[in-house]
């Protein structure tokens, strides 16, 4: 769901200058979260905004948004004042947090044409996962701020209904999925988000719609899995595919997804990219939320 931002809430956010955010660890300090909450309250029309976000994000069906801030991105430019809103606006839907010690609380996802194609920051197509798969407790929220899209035309964000795949798999299909048989990738040196989940079941005993579909397509090609359970993991993917909306982020646009609805991924970028310099290449901004217990985000 695109969700705008009154004209006179961003007239208000243009002039209203937050401080710069603090760390308690590797999470936004509660000092901080206050701090932005009690700024952008006096704003117009900042809580019906930031409500709408957060219905938008847990309800029936829902799970996704794409909060258009564009406008102030143009009015502010893309760093730290624009960085400052966009972190309020996340820490009114959870609490923002880096896994990665060694980067920033916004982690640069540019282009680089030698990567691996379809890993993050490759130039190929990023099939359906979940971010931190293979973590025990994976963020709930999932968060790309768009600074530039790929001035090509490619890369197309992807998302699918997780629940909703599943539920149109085969039960033969679900009990293979709910198996501890699928693993996924590397853990090294992640803060607040548990241990290492390896192997981990795609789908746990929780209802649907409480657990996470802890899936990635990736594990289709770069892990080796039994014969019963890739094909049931494949059946995942093709339905993921099928039921999957896709939109053009747009400078200023920040999509924020609750893992435990929805996955995501991305078209490839168009072909080129080595033309390009890089730092006119898309270039995004990923941020992490941990919904607290007992908020109502982790619903
Ligand atoms: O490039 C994109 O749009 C998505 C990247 C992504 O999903 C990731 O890096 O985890
Ligand atoms: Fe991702």
């Amino acid at each position: 769901m695109l969700i705008d931002i009154p004209s006179e809430l961003e007239a208000a956010l243009i002039d209203r200058a937050l401080p710069p955010w603090e760390l308690d660890g590797s999470f936004l300090a509660q000092s901080t979260m206050e701090r932005y909450r009690t700024e952008l309250a006096t704003t117009p029309r900042f809580e019906e905004t930031a409500a709408m976000l957060r219905r938008a994000l847990t309800v029936e069906g829902g799970g996704y948004a794409v909060l258009r801030l564009g406008n102030l991105a143009e009015a502010l430019g893309t760093d730290d004042r624009f960085l400052r809103l966009a972190t309020g606006f996340a820490a009114e839907v959870a609490v923002p947090f880096s896994p990665f010690p060694r980067w920033p609380l916004w982690k640069d996802i540019g282009v680089k044409v030698n990567k691996d194609p379809g890993k993050s920051s490759g130039i190929g197509y990023n099939a359906f996962h979940m971010d931190l798969v293979n973590a025990t407790r994976p963020p709930e929220y999932t968060t790309l701020l768009c600074v530039r899209p790929d001035p090509l035309g490619g890369g197309l964000s992807l998302l699918s209904d997780a629940p909703a795949a599943v539920a149109r798999l085969s039960e033969n299909s679900r009990a293979l999925l709910a198996e501890t048989a699928y693993h996924y990738g590397t853990f090294f040196d992640l803060h607040g988000v548990g241990e290492e989940y390896k192997p981990f079941p795609i789908l746990d005993d929780s209802d649907l719609g409480e657990g996470f579909v802890r899936f990635t397509a990736k594990m289709l090609k770069r892990s080796s899995l039994g014969q019963a359970h890739a094909d049931a993991a494949r059946e995942l993917a093709a339905e993921l595919v099928r039921g999957q909306v896709s939109c053009m982020l747009q400078p200023g646009d920040y999509l924020i997804v609750n893992q435990r609805r929805f996955l995501h991924g991305r078209e490839a970028l168009h072909s080129g990219q080595e033309t390009i310099a890089v730092s006119d290449r898309r270039l995004l901004l990923q941020l992490f939320l941990r919904a607290g217990a007992g908020d109502g985000s982790a619903a």
